[in-house]
């Protein structure tokens, strides 16, 4: 079987290009991040040279109606259902330049080897980028992706707001990425991402690819706390009613029940915890957190929920506080098809390369289009421990490519694989 050859340097100059577009100086590091929250202006100008980049692969690319993004490479039977490769090109605030932007530009580049190759596939091939994956700045992650899968209705999508009570359809509108097709029918015959792994498995590992059997539960709720304002100094201790203490009990009660044991390996993380008018002289009336739990065992995530339920409540009461739930998003355990991953694992073998296989610790698109059709990923490398989500997030020239070769071969299999 022939290999299809891509090109590293072009792939890593399109990485770099797109790197420049949303960029900003990070105190934190020194470093030059990427800040590209979904829908704002420079989403829109990095959507616009991803499609730029599909045309001039001479792809026919259309829009849906929540802003995903796909292009097809015809095939010679397009009766055929389609092979699709994807991620995202959001970021979080503190983006780095791998995280979702890896698989579209990895998916770009394998278009580009298909045309160099000269390749006919018997299916279409299409390459597309999915609309609010981080979920940073409407609430919910994978927000296109769960659209296309049905999970989430395209009306309740539309309607999401951001801090400034801007709704995802007005944006979408705003961009001029509110596109007239459906969401994606008919179900691909596989869809495949590539993404950085965002951790140090592969490195620990000492190879530079992963086969992804799946992705953890994910749990996102907003908890805001209301107590009362009152004089720091005169106000007794016992007879506060103060917000921000029970907030700040609920971040160690996480940490205590992650260090537990008692929930296997759940992580939880604060990410937002905003206290109120921020008056020095005033007790905090009122707290508001946003809290991220993972789990890969969906009942320990059910029990964690619950039990985190029950101490705020009981630590709310005893201090006078009222809690108010809202819940951001729920993805249970998502196990990936294995057929898609031993045909990843064998085309690593091929390629020369060595893997392991690993469960995702981070939440990808692959986890909602796992519902509509057969579906995996291929993990690339992450240095300096794989950190991700800041600008310090890399991965080296030969891993992104070593990652896409995957890709391109496991695709250009699946694409010439006939009706069953
Ligand atoms: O939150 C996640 O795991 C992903 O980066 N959206
Ligand atoms: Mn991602
Ligand atoms: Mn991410
Ligand atoms: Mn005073």
């Amino acid at each position: 079987m022939t290999e299809l050859t891509i090109n590293p340097d072009r792939l890593w100059d399109s990485l770099m290009e797109l790197k420049q577009i949303g960029a900003y100086h990070d105190e934190g590091t020194g470093l030059q991040g990427v800040r590209r929250l979904a829908l704002t202006d420079a989403d829109a100008e990095a959507r616009r040279r991803c499609v730029q980049w599909m045309l001039d692969a001479g792809l026919e690319f259309r829009v849906d109606r929540i802003g995903n993004v796909t292009a097809t490479r015809a095939g010679t039977d397009r009766s055929l259902p389609c092979v699709l490769m994807g991620s995202h090109i959001d970021t979080v605030a503190t983006g780095g330049a791998f995280d979702g932007t890896l698989g579209v530009l990895g998916g770009i580049e394998v278009m580009r080897a298909l045309n160099d190759a000269g390749i006919e596939t018997l299916r279409d091939v299409e390459v597309g980028f999915f609309t609010e994956e981080e979920g940073v700045r409407f609430g919910t992650d994978m927000l296109g992706s769960a659209v296309t899968a049905g999970r989430i209705p395209l009306q309740h999508a539309w309607q999401l707001t951001d801090i400034d009570g801007l709704t995802v359809k007005s944006e979408l509108e705003r961009i001029g990425f509110d596109g007239p097709t459906p969401e994606r029918r008919p179900a691909p015959h596989a869809y495949i991402e590539c993404h950085i792994e965002q951790g140090p498995i592969l490195a620990d590992a000492d190879v530079p690819v992963g086969i992804v059997e799946g992705v953890q539960s994910i749990s996102w709720q907003r908890l805001t706390l209301h107590g009362e304002a009152a004089h720091a100094g005169t106000t007794p201790i016992g007879s506060r009613h103060d917000a921000g203490l029970v907030a700040a009990s609920v971040v160690v009660e996480l940490r205590r029940m992650c260090d537990s044991g008692d929930y296997g390996q759940l992580r939880a993380t604060v990410g937002t915890f905003d206290i109120g008018a921020g008056q020095t002289n005033v007790i905090p009336h009122r707290a508001m957190l946003t809290i991220d739990l993972r789990n890969p065992v969906d009942d320990l995530m059910t029990r964690a929920e619950k039990d985190l339920a029950t101490y705020v409540d009981t630590l709310a009461h005893q201090h006078g506080v009222s809690a108010e739930w809202e819940r951001m998003a729920k993805t249970a355990v998502i196990p990936f098809d294995s057929r898609v991953q031993d045909l990843l694992a064998d085309t690593a073998e091929r390629l020369g390369l060595g893997y392991v296989r690993a469960m995702s610790g981070a939440g990808h698109d692959a986890q909602e289009i796992a519902a509509i059709c057969p579906t995996a990923m291929v993990f690339v490398r992450g240095e300096y421990g794989g950190i991700s989500h800041t600008p310090r997030e890399y991965s080296t020239p030969q891993a992104c490519a070593d990652g896409t070769r995957v890709l391109g071969n496991a695709v250009l299999t699946l694409a010439n694989q006939p009706a069953a």
